[in-house]
């Protein structure tokens, strides 16, 4: 367990966070997690104050599974016992307590956001098919499927970001998404992005801005390939035969 739980449920009970009373809001989340990042992100675009609290999702503490009707994070806890979750809902609240919102007026363009918002939890089904995949065949089919989801992007992103000239709450979604081609890339036979020059410059832009390279930890890409190597699939079996290479050089 990463964190102690009764330290942490003192910290969810009393914590007192600088500033105004509106700032006491804590984000229950994992160091890998991309539903967690697009909660980050959004808190950071919109610069609220907070306070990330990582648990271990192998050993769930008791405070979490109490405080979690899902039992699955990110969890916002405000106001030291209201809890927001599930991603989308928490982004969309951010905006809303916040000036300045990072989703369309128009309800059939704010729908569309929200349609590809889905459409990218979707894609993180489809990698999580993929490092879990048991063999070659299912790899490759998992991969196929990936491919065509970005080609599929590729008709509906205007650039630099989604909708245009304003990041919105959707390019949230995506910064976590692409994030694990980073370390996929070198896994991969093919660049799945280069039918995709759009996706792709927006992959890039999504890269360098702050607030999406802030939602992680440094050693991000070292946690990410730990993860990966302990699945008992075809990744995790070429991720541990490059530790060993690595080892024998
Ligand atoms: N639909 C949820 C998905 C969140 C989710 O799947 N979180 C994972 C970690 S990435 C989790 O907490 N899993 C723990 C579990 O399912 O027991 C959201 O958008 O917040």
């Amino acid at each position: 367990m990463e964190n102690n739980t009764e330290e942490n449920a003192t910290r969810i009970n009393r914590l007192k966070l600088p500033g105004q009373a509106d700032h006491k809001t804590v984000l229950v989340s994992h160091h890998l997690c991309p539903y967690v990042q697009r909660s980050l992100i959004m808190l950071m675009e919109k610069g609220i104050a907070h306070t990330r609290i990582n648990i271990d999702l192998g050993n769930k503490p008791d405070w979490f599974i109490a405080l979690s009707p899902l039992g699955k994070v990110p969890l916002l806890v405000v106001n030291d016992h209201q809890v927001v979750f599930e991603s989308a809902v928490i982004c969309e609240y951010l905006d809303e307590v916040t000036p300045g919102s990072l989703h369309p007026t128009a309800p059939l363009e704010r729908a569309r956001h929200r349609a590809w918002i889905e459409f990218a939890s979707q894609s993180l089904n489809g990698v999580a098919r993929l490092y879990n995949a048991p063999d070659e065949i299912q790899f490759a089919r998992a991969t196929a499927a990936i491919r065509e989801q970005f080609l599929r992007l590729e008709q509906e992103v205007t650039g630099p970001w989604f909708g245009g000239e304003s990041f919105s709450i959707v390019d949230c979604a995506y910064g976590p998404l692409f994030r694990y081609f980073d370390v996929l890339d070198g896994y991969l036979a093919e660049d799945l992005l280069a039918p995709c020059s759009k996706v792709a410059a927006w992959r890039k832009g999504l890269a360098q801005r702050q607030t999406v390279r802030e939602a992680v930890s440094q050693d991000y890409p070292q946690r990410l390939e730990t993860f990966l190597g302990q699945r008992q699939s075809f990744l995790g079996e070429q991720v541990r035969s490059r530790w060993t290479g690595r080892n024998h050089q």
